[in-house]
C-alpha cells in the first residue's frame, strides 16, 4: 500500500496517539510526550491534520498567559511540521465539576461555567484556524432516570447549543459545530445517543444551519447500529460535517480500535461511501472533510506500537479505498447492482405530475404473488464485495 500523503487529508486527535493507557482499572502504560512532539511525528507519518481538546494542550486550571503560550507553541509546531489544525473541541468531561454534565448539569452555576469554557474554546478554535468545532457531550446524561427532568434537560441542551452557534455567527467565525453522539460511557445513558437523536435536536435549533454531525464508528456500533447508514443519513441531510473513524467489536465498552480492526466489512462500505459516494448520485452529496481518526493505541503497546497503530489507520483506509474503487469499477458489480434494483430505487415512486387519486385509480396490473417471486441477488452482490475485500 502506498504511503499516506497530505492530499489524503488524514488527521488525528492529539488525545489518540497521546493516550497514555490510563483506564478505569490501570495507570499509565506509556510516557507522555509534549503536544508538539506528537504533532511532529504525525506529520512524519503522512498525516495532514491534527485536532485537540483545549486541555490536551494546556491544563484545566491554566491562567491566561499559560494558556496563550501553550496554544501558540502548539500552533507554531504544527505550522513548522506542515500540519493543519482542522478541528478544536472542549473538554467538558474530565474535571469532576462536570460530573453531571456541562450544558445540562442540574447545577446552574456549573452550566454557566461550562458554557463559558465552551465559548472560550470556540475563540481558540478560530484562532487556530480550525473549520470544525466538535461537541461531544460525554457527561450530558444520567445513571438514574429520576435524577433528570428530561424536558428541562433538552431545553438546556438546545439553549447551550444555540448560544454557542449564535456566538460563532456573531463573531463571524467560519466554524461549524459537529455534534458527536454516543450511547453511553462515561454516563450510564448519554443524551443524543445516536446520529438520529442528534439530527432531531438540530432540527429544533435556531442556529441549526451551522450545526451538524461528527459521527464515530464505534459509538454507533456500541448501540448495535450501522455506522455507514448513520453517515448516509447525515450526508443525505446535509449534516455530515466531520467524522471519527475507529474500530469496535460489538456492543461493549468504547474500544477505539484501529479503523478496520473491528467490523471490517462495515469499514469497507464506510470507505466506499466516503470515497465513491451514493451509487445513484455521482455528483453528490459527497463527504469532503478530513479523514479523521479517533482511536486509542492499545494499552499493551509502547511507543513503537503507538506509531505503528497510527500508521495502521491510514494504511487500512488506503487499502479499503483501493478495494472500494475496484469494487465500483467491476462490471460484475454494476450488473449485480442492476439485478438487485439499486438504479430502480433512485426512480421516484410516483410518476411526474401524478396525483394520489391517479395512483389510487388503478393497480398497474400489479400481481403481488408474481412480485414476491423476485430474486434480488443481494447475497451475490455482498459476495462480490467480499471477493474484492479479501480475494
Ligand atoms: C469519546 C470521544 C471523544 C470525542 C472528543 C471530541 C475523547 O468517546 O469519542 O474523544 O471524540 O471529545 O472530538
Ligand atoms: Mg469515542
Ligand atoms: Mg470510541
Ligand atoms: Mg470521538
Amino acid at each position: 500500500v502506498r504511503a499516506p500523503q497530505p492530499d489524503d487529508r488524514f488527521s488525528f486527535g492529539l488525545w489518540t496517539v497521546g493516550w497514555l493507557g490510563v483506564d478505569p482499572f490501570g495507570t499509565a502504560s506509556r510516557p507522555a510526550l509534549a503536544p508538539e512532539e506528537y504533532a511532529g511525528r504525525l506529520a512524519e507519518l503522512g498525516a495532514w491534520g491534527v485536532t485537540f481538546h483545549d486541555n490536551d494542550v494546556f491544563d484545566f486550571g491554566a491562567d491566561e498567559s499559560a494558556r496563550a503560550k501553550a496554544a501558540q507553541s502548539f500552533k507554531q509546531a504544527c505550522d513548522t511540521a506542515g500540519l493543519v489544525i482542522e478541528m478544536v473541541t472542549t473538554n467538558t468531561f474530565t474535571h469532576p465539576v462536570f460530573k453531571d454534565g456541562g450544558l445540562t448539569s442540574n447545577d446552574r452555576s456549573v452550566r454557566r461555567f461550562g458554557l463559558r469554557k465552551v465559548l472560550r474554546a470556540v475563540d481558540l478554535a478560530a484562532e487556530m484556524g480550525a473549520s470544525t468545532f466538535v461537541m461531544w457531550g460525554g457527561r450530558e446524561g444520567s445513571e438514574y432516570d429520576g435524577s433528570k427532568d428530561l424536558h428541562a434537560a433538552f431545553d438546556r441542551y438546545r439553549e447551550g447549543l444555540d448560544t454557542v452557534a449564535g456566538y460563532i455567527k456573531s463573531q463571524g467565525y467560519g466554524l461549524r459545530i459537529g455534534l458527536e453522539p454516543k450511547p453511553n460511557e462515561p454516563r450510564g445513558d448519554i443524551f443524543l445517543p445516536t446520529v438520529g437523536h442528534a439530527l432531531a435536536l438540530i432540527a429544533e435549533l435556531e442556529h441549526g444551519d451551522i450545526v451538524g454531525l461528527n459521527p464515530e464508528t464505534g459509538h454507533e456500533q456500541m448501540a448495535g447500529l450501522n455506522y455507514t447508514h448513520a453517515l448516509g443519513q447525515a450526508l443525505w441531510s446535509g449534516k455530515l460535517f466531520h467524522i471519527d473513524l475507529n474500530g469496535q467489536r460489538g456492543i461493549k465498552f468504547d474500544q477505539d480500535l484501529v479503523f478496520g480492526h473491528g467490523d471490517l466489512m462495515s469499514a469497507f462500505f464506510t470507505v466506499d461511501l466516503l470515497e465513491n459516494g451514493f451509487p445513484s448520485r455521482p455528483d453528490g452529496p459527497r463527504y469532503d472533510g478530513p479523514r479523521h481518526f479517533d482511536y486509542k493505541p492499545s494499552r499493551t503497546e509502547h511507543m513503537a506500537g503507538v506509531w505503528e497503530s497510527a500508521k495502521a489507520n491510514m494504511a487500512t483506509y488506503l487499502m479499503l479505498a483501493e478495494k472500494a474503487r475496484a469494487f465500483r469499477a467491476d462490471s460484475r458489480v454494476t450488473e449485480a447492482m442492476a439485478y438487485a434494483g439499486l438504479p430502480e430505487l433512485a426512480e421516484p415512486t410516483m410518476a411526474p405530475g401524478e396525483s394520489v387519486s391517479d395512483l389510487l385509480a388503478g393497480d398497474d396490473g400489479f400481481d403481488p404473488d408474481v412480485a414476491a417471486e423476485r430474486d434480488f441477488g443481494f447475497v451475490r452482490l455482498q459476495q462480490l464485495a467480499l471477493e474484492h475485500l479479501i480475494g
